[in-house]
């Protein structure tokens, strides 16, 4: 056996590197192609049937805003029940023919089952499942007082279920999925360690299950955003302790002087790259260029996010944070002003 790895080892780098120097360039002008045929024929989803999950604030609530103007009809799912009552009521004021609102915790089976079952109950099909639901945990692996706290309950398993018990509607309907990820999955954020391995592990789930269910359905969108204006990006995170909470300190030093993005506009990206079918969407896509820094050179992602994101032995302020205060650059950076009082999870 090791002959055959010996050979392996020794044929397959140069192998890959020709193969993919001569079919680069084809296999590119190929999927531009393909995209612009896509962007004419994108889907009309006027009437159709679209589940969005963690529609209660930022980026699922505009999807939902956004699907509502193009005519679907919506469930929307979130814990906060009177939350979804007024995002619902704003769906239906936009163009949405019917609205259903059911209270879920996506952590739990059974309520994921709920709510696809009050999809097909109600309606009788599923045309989208939007997996938005997600917590944003901030704690260095040390500092998390009970580890157990931190299972990407929400994250990653509230995701797998509810697209499970989809799936047979969506086969029916050959309709979609669209699942968020973030581009903390290939950029190691510190006290995001957890966060980035869930979101990570959805990448992989949704890559493997775009094969097994090839073009049985319409296809899957995995979207990865960078910074986007929602009650994440204004401090609200699972911490030390386990509790989520508002933390407008700590969201200062994980933010800084990254650029934070419209929720409408990224929900508009997200709905219009579902409709065409596009396989991944990074919102805002200049977030992309960092992919190649990672994959070519991974020690300067590592040592800039060292030196910016954690404070210095002895100090307690991070350089991100510092400079935040210093630059005054919150005013522009931030599409809003930030009112953490009406984050409260109520
Ligand atoms: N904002 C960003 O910068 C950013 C970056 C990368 C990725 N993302 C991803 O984008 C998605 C949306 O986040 P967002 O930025 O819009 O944050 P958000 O404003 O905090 O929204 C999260 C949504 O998930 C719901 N949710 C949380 N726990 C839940 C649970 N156990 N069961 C059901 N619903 C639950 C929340 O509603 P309730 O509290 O009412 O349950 C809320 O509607 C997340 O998956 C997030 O990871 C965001
Ligand atoms: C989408 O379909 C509906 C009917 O199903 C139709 O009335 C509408 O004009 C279509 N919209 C577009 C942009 O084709
Ligand atoms: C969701 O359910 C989990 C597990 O039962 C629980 O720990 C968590 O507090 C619940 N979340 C909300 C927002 O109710
Ligand atoms: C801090 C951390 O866990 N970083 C990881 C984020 O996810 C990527 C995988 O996409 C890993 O390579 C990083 O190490």
């Amino acid at each position: 056996m090791d002959i055959i790895h010996n050979f392996l080892n020794l044929v397959a780098p140069p192998f890959a590197f020709v193969t993919l120097f001569l079919l680069l360039p084809p296999f590119h002008f190929f999927k531009f192609f393909l995209s612009t045929f896509w962007s004419i024929l994108s889907e009309n989803v006027t009437g159709k049937v679209v589940i969005v999950t963690g529609a209660s604030s930022g980026i699922g609530e505009h999807v939902a805003y956004e699907y509502a103007k193009r005519g679907a009809c919506l469930v929307l799912a979130a814990t906060r029940e009177n939350r979804l009552q007024e995002v619902g009521g704003r769906a239906r004021a936009l163009g949405a023919p019917d609205v259903r609102v059911v209270p879920a915790n996506v952590s739990k089976l059974e309520d994921c089952k709920r709510i696809v079952d009050e999809a097909a109950n109600h309606f009788g099909r599923v045309d989208h499942l939007v997996n938005n639901a997600g917590i944003q945990s901030a704690s260095t692996l040390e500092e998390a007082t009970d580890i157990t706290n931190f299972r990407p309950d929400v994250n990653f398993w509230g995701s797998v279920y509810t697209t499970r018990f989809a799936i047979p509607h969506l086969r029916n309907s050959h309709g979609k999925i669209i699942g968020m990820a973030s581009s903390a999955a290939w950029l190691p954020m510190p006290r995001m360690s957890i966060y980035n391995a869930s979101k990570a592990a959805l990448i992989s789930f949704y890559d493997t299950l775009r094969i097994e269910l090839g073009s049985d359905i319409g296809g899957i969108t995995v979207v990865t955003p960078g910074f986007i204006e929602s009650e994440m990006t204004q401090g609200k995170f699972l911490k030390n302790e386990g509790k989520i909470e508002v933390d407008q300190d700590m969201s200062d030093a994980q933010v800084s002087i990254i650029p934070v993005g419209r929720a409408e506009a990224c929900a508009k990206a997200i709905v219009k790259s579902a409709c065409r079918g596009e396989r991944y969407l990074t919102e805002p896509s200049w977030l992309r260029v960092t992919y190649l820094w990672k994959v070519f050179c991974p020690e300067v992602i590592e040592w800039c996010f060292r030196l910016f994101y954690l404070a210095r032995p002895g100090e307690s302020e991070t350089l991100s944070k510092k400079i935040l205060d210093i630059s005054g650059a919150r005013g522009f950076l931030y599409p809003t002003t930030i009112q953490t009082t009406d984050v409260k999870a109520d």
